[in-house]
């Protein structure tokens, strides 16, 4: 538990006792962590007697999280298609800037809106009123906790489940180096109060599709390497999915991260057309101390953490490829000429 949790946690807790009507959305591209917060988050304030309203946000939640409890009540809507005057507070969760709270269209909060943020991307530039942006957290999940632990909540066998699913994930299974004794404590305890956590785990793994296997067949055979062979660059086109029936929802594997696991491709790009002149890019690097990815997706109007980071861009594959290698270039001139 950091300070900046524990002086932060009373003021939340405050405009949380206000309000009435609390809204929470997913982040675009929603992953454990965004969405089992909510979940997490959605059960403590029901408990506390707030009408809550979740919202899918931009994509549709990936049905391997349907085992979260909860799961059922998010409305499909995006952010554009709630009326927000229903609402005293929004409380914002695990989305780096404002520009992910949805890509549809920029965000505006209306005056009598109470913003919240809770999160844990190092670029988040506290566009909230109250911003508890803490990035020595491996995930938002676990700041929950800590406030959940200070505002006295009793943490359910459903709500443990939501948090250890977005912990175990934003820690890459308790192997980033993010993970700390703090986060294995933690989860010790999560796991103590739903000793069947495995199951949601087991149940997200086991969740894939002919498709997803097919997508992971398409993006590991369009791998391009760069910058002096240590940048690898996999870029998947609109029409190649169209033509083997891959969804977008089955685009997620995360293909950067094995293109990294590579010796000597420092950097791995995953580049996803996934509508016509619309493509989700996402970085992994293999050494956050060199190379900070974040700073890359930044360049590019993204955002993220030092290890992974992702950014959306209006163009072409191709234009995109180009415009990534680029920005490498342009923020890291060295890169090319070192492993
Ligand atoms: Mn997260």
């Amino acid at each position: 538990m950091t300070d900046l949790v524990q002086k932060l946690a009373p003021q939340i807790l405050e405009e949380i006792k206000k309000a009435k009507n609390i809204l929470l959305h997913c982040h675009p591209s929603p992953d454990p962590d965004s969405v089992g917060g909510v979940l997490a988050t959605m059960q403590v304030l029901e408990t506390m007697g707030k009408k809550v309203t979740v919202i899918k946000g931009d994509s549709e939640v990936p049905l391997s999280f349907r085992a979260l409890p909860g799961f059922e009540k998010i409305e499909r809507k995006n952010f554009f298609e709630v009326d927000l005057s229903e609402f005293d507070l929004f409380l914002i969760q695990d989305t780096g800037g404002i520009n992910q709270i949805s890509r549809i269209a920029p965000v505006v909060f209306p005056s009598f809106l109470k913003t919240i943020a809770i999160d844990h991307h190092a670029t988040n530039d506290n566009f909230a009123e109250i911003n508890l942006v803490d990035p020595t957290y491996p995930a938002t999940c676990q700041i929950l906790f800590d406030l959940f632990t200070i505002w006295n909540v009793k943490i359910t066998p459903e709500i443990a489940k939501c948090l250890m699913l977005g912990i175990f994930t934003d820690t890459g299974g308790f192997r980033f180096p993010t993970t700390t004794p703090s986060t294995l404590r933690v989860a010790a305890n999560l796991a103590e109060i739903a000793p069947d956590y495995t199951s949601i785990i087991a149940f997200m793994n086991d969740s894939s599709t002919p498709g997803v296997i097919a997508f992971q067949g398409l993006a590991l055979g369009s791998v391009t390497l760069h910058c002096g062979e240590h940048l690898a660059v996999s870029a998947v086109s609109f029409n190649s999915l169209q033509e083997k029936k891959i969804g977008r929802e089955e685009t997620f594997p995360d293909i950067a991260n094995i293109l990294k696991s590579v010796i000597g491709w420092e950097i791995g790009v995953k580049i996803v057309e996934d509508q016509p002149g619309g493509v989700k890019v996402s970085f992994r690097t293999r050494d956050a101390k060199k190379w900070d990815v974040s700073k890359i997706a930044t360049s590019l109007g993204g955002g993220g953490h030092k290890a992974a980071a992702a950014c959306y861009l209006k163009t072409s594959l191709d234009e995109a490829v180009k415009k990534v290698v680029e920005a490498v270039d342009s923020i890291y001139p060295e890169f090319g000429r070192r492993v």
